[in-house]
């Protein structure tokens, strides 16, 4: 099972998809990362332990991305790659509650156009119970602020990859507790952190989905 688990982080930092895949060229007929996640869940291997597979993957290859050894065309065949096995997760995300806990709008900011970590935490709070509205990717402010009118009393998420959309990330909150002070605002992503969460003035900040569910959590308690 150890080995599959490899082999799964191995397609996503390699950017191998399926067996009939032809990318990348010395992994021609072998399983990719559709019929390894299958494999594995058939397997009884946990969900968590792919997932932490597959970010360990991307991890990889966002370094080597950074050390200009691949491009962006590699970086998208990786996000594919893991694309194909959150497709085979998601069931085990959604399990699906009654009654919904609340309401959480999601988006990706404005510029940024990363949205995997995003749709795993829409995901994630979703089969906490929560109803998810998911805004997309490179959402302007004022998109948000249109969501919120749509939908009185939500919680709204923003997610940002990219350093330099962590500005957008800022104007957004802004304009959020300007039009609706009492809508709570969480923010994620790899650049943020809870100090810079406090200065955006957001709410809460999670550096992963099971922090997003936490803070959702506790607000819906008060
Ligand atoms: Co881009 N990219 N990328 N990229 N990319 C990064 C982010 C980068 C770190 C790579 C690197 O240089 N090492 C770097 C950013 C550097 C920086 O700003 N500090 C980078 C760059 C530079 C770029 C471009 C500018 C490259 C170029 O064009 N020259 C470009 C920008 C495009 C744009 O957005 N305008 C670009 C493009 C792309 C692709 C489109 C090719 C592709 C994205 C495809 C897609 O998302 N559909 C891509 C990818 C795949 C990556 C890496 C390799 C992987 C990102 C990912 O999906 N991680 C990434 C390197 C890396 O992260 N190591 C990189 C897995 C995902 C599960 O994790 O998204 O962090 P993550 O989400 C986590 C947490 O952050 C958190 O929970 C998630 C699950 O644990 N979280 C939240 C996220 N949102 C949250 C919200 C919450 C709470 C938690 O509450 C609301």
């Amino acid at each position: 099972m150890e080995e599959l688990v490899r082999r799964i982080g191995e397609s996503i930092e390699r950017g191998k998809v399926n067996r009939s895949s032809p990318y990348p060229n010395d992994m021609q007929g072998q399983d990719g990362s559709d019929e390894l996640t299958r494999q594995a869940l058939d397997s009884g291997v946990g969900p968590e332990s792919i997932l932490q597979a597959c970010n360990d993957g991307m991890k990889r290859i966002g370094d080597r991305f950074s050390r200009n050894e691949v491009f962006v065309p590699e970086l998208l065949m990786a996000a594919k790659a893991m694309n194909a096995v959150m497709a085979h997760l998601k069931p085990y995300f959604q399990t699906g509650t009654v009654k919904a806990k609340g309401k959480l709008v999601i988006g990706t900011v404005a510029g940024d156009l990363h949205d995997i970590g995003k749709n795993l935490v829409a995901m994630v709070v979703e089969g906490n119970g929560w109803e998810v509205v998911d805004l997309g990717v490179d959402v302007k402010a004022v998109k948000f602020v249109d969501a919120i009118k749509q939908n009185p009393g939500c919680t709204v998420g923003l997610s940002a990859l990219l350093t330099t959309t962590m500005a957008n990330m800022s104007k957004t909150v802004q304009e959020i507790k300007t039009q609706f002070p009492a809508t709570r605002v969480i923010v994620g992503g790899a650049p943020l952190n809870q100090k810079a969460a406090e200065q955006m003035g957001a709410d809460g900040y999670a550096p992963n989905p099971q922090g997003a569910v936490a803070f959702l959590n506790m607000i819906g308690q008060k």
